[in-house]
């Protein structure tokens, strides 16, 4: 069904491996329509509670197809542009858990693929760096607005104006990566991490993925009230009354599927 993806599910773990080790997993056109299309499937998929994305080989994603880029016109290059922001988009805002897995070279569009999920979770041997100034262009899948809001405006500066392809453990000094572990461990440790996200309520799970993202380009005053509505929409949910009612019977929360 997928040519440039792998696509797994494991009592309601899904894991999509991009499959393109002899370019170094490098997104294309074809890359970014199936990633659209496995993404709506599991935003559809009652059975899919958590996601991880991880790259096949020695690379995460090594950025954007260069050889694809160079032929495209501005014009043609706009279209890439839009359909990767929409695969980013739609990657950040579905409100399941979705943690990346990063395996090795995330760099460019591979970054930025790392920082449309929630959580960044790193093997000792990735690398990130956005290059494309190197390039003659410019992140073009979001990378200047979301490295900015994860690691500060003069990080994000000096890593996209320098290019510098910086070490998992720098990645991790500099807030990039939330958890870094031996590469044996990685996925392993996604696992258990995407497991213990799903031991929890699902609908408060999904709701403060929303909250953050909306609440985080609001004003203070309005992201509160933005939060107030989801709040109300965790509280009113049967999950509520589940997870109060384990706690004061001193039991385990036995959570709906949402
Ligand atoms: N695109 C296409 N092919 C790539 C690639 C890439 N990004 N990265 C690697 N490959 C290919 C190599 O060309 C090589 O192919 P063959 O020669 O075997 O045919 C194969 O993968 C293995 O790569 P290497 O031989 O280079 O392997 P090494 O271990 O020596 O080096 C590396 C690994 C990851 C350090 C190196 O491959 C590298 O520097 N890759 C390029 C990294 C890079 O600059 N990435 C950023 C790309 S810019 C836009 C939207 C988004 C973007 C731009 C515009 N709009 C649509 C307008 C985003 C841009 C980017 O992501």
């Amino acid at each position: 069904m997928y040519n440039n993806i792998k696509f797994e599910k494991n009592e309601g773990l899904a894991t999509v491996t991009i499959n393109r080790p002899k370019a170094m997993n490098a997104l294309n056109e074809d890359v970014l329509n199936e990633l659209l299309i496995v993404f709506h499937s599991i935003a559809k998929d009652d059975d899919v509670k958590a996601v991880i994305v991880t790259g096949e080989g020695k690379a995460f994603v090594a950025g954007a197809d260069i050889a694809q880029m160079s032929k495209l016109s501005a014009l043609e290059g706009r279209k890439m542009m839009s359909l990767g922001h929409e695969v980013m988009n739609y990657i950040e805002n579905i409100e399941k858990p979705v943690i990346a897995a990063v395996n090795g070279f995330a760099l460019g569009g591979g970054c930025e693929l790392s920082l449309a999920c929630d959580i960044r979770i790193a093997s000792t041997k990735a690398k990130f760096g956005q290059p494309e100034v190197g390039l003659g262009i410019i992140p073009g899948f979001g990378g200047t607005q979301r490295l900015a809001r994860l690691v500060g405006k003069g990080m994000a500066k000096y890593l996209i104006m320098t290019a510098e392809i910086i070490g998992a453990d720098e990645a991790y000094r500099i807030g990039l990566v939330e958890k870094l572990v031996e590469p044996e461990e990685l996925i392993d440790t996604a696992v258990k991490t995407a497991r213990t996200i799903m031991s929890k309520a699902p609908i408060a799970v999904g709701t403060a993925i929303t909250a953050i993202n909306k609440g985080f380009d609001l004003g203070m005053a309005e992201a509160s009230a933005f939060e107030i509505e989801t709040f109300t929409t965790a509280f009113g949910s049967d999950d509520k009354s589940e997870g109060m009612d384990a706690f004061l019977n001193k039991r385990k929360a036995e959570f709906k599927n949402r």
